[in-house]
């Protein structure tokens, strides 16, 4: 049989931690990839031990494996966009330095993970400083929470006025345009700047605990976003939206904070209903009983 090549979906590639609860990292990556109708591929950075309820503990990956797999897929595919999350190491910091030099990639978008909402550390002292040395210039965008952006800046965040500063300053570090979000802040805000202007998008805050991925789903949807060309601010502005979304529609499930729910597109009409094994599209197995 003929190889499908028409229907060839833009690839993205994500670097980044793996969640068991499937929340968060790799898995929330690739289903927000695949949600917008791209194929995700994956190098995994660290082993985390976690569910709803937060994380408990981290396995790094070694650098050696997480090159091995880089090297093994960028000589297979040509990649759209790379999003960066969880690296654990100041090793893995360095691969992914070495990797983002070797091959200027279209769309980099790096979400600087430093800790887990829980407290756990998901980057090591000396990988903060390696990131901020090595990967904040080679992104087209960076998206720090507040206390990320207070770490990297080293402007404490009391207020909008120094979410700029934070900003400005993740600028003159070398990002090259920054979105600071402001999701856990009473009246949600986020900050883009670009160098030119300060863009405040403001929402109100959606009413759900079901908010872990929440980040690395904002991220992967900027990578998508500029994947299909937009334009960065654009690009910043449908990611909110999909997130906002995928919140408001997230699972109450486990005994934490549930995942989102990325696929909410899919779920009002008639391309997926209840609990039901297979899809219109895939055909039906028993007589349609509605
Ligand atoms: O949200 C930050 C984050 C990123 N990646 C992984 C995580 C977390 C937070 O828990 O576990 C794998």
């Amino acid at each position: 049989m003929a190889n499908n090549t028409a229907g060839v979906p833009p690839v993205l590639l994500t670097i980044a931690g793996f969640d068991p609860s499937a929340g968060a990292g790799i898995a929330a990556d690739l289903k927000t990839f695949a949600a917008h109708n791209c194929y995700g591929v994956a190098a995994i950075t660290a082993v985390t031990i976690q569910s709803t309820r937060g994380v408990k503990g981290v396995q790094p990956i070694s650098a050696e494996v997480l090159r091995a797999q880089l090297d093994e897929l960028v000589k297979d595919m040509p990649l759209a966009a790379v999003k960066i999350g969880m690296l654990a190491t100041r090793a893995n910091v360095q691969v992914v330095a070495e990797l983002l030099e070797k091959k200027k990639f279209p769309n980099v978008v790096l979400d600087p993970v430093l800790r887990a909402t829980s407290g756990m550390e998901l980057l090591d002292a000396s990988g903060v400083k390696e990131l901020s040395k090595r990967l904040l210039a080679r992104a087209t965008v960076i998206t720090p929470n507040i206390a990320e952006a207070e770490t990297l800046s080293g402007v404490p965040i009391k207020s909008e006025d120094d979410m700029k500063a934070a900003a400005e300053k993740l600028r003159q570090m070398g990002a090259r345009a920054v979105v600071i979000t402001g999701g856990e802040l009473e009246k949600p805000l986020d900050i883009f700047y670009d160098g030119s202007e300060f863009t405040p998008f403001g929402s109100d805050r959606v009413k759900s605990e079901n908010t872990h991925g929440t980040g690395c789903t904002f991220s992967s949807a900027i990578a998508v976003n500029l994947a299909f060309g937009r334009q960065l601010a654009d690009a910043v502005m449908l990611a909110k939206a999909y997130v906002a979304k995928a919140i408001e529609k997230g699972y109450s499930l486990g005994k934490g904070k549930g995942p989102l729910n990325h696929f909410y597109r899919y779920q009002n009409g008639n391309m997926v209903r209840s609990h039901s094994m297979h899809t219109p599209a895939e055909g039906p197995v028993h007589a349609a009983s509605h």
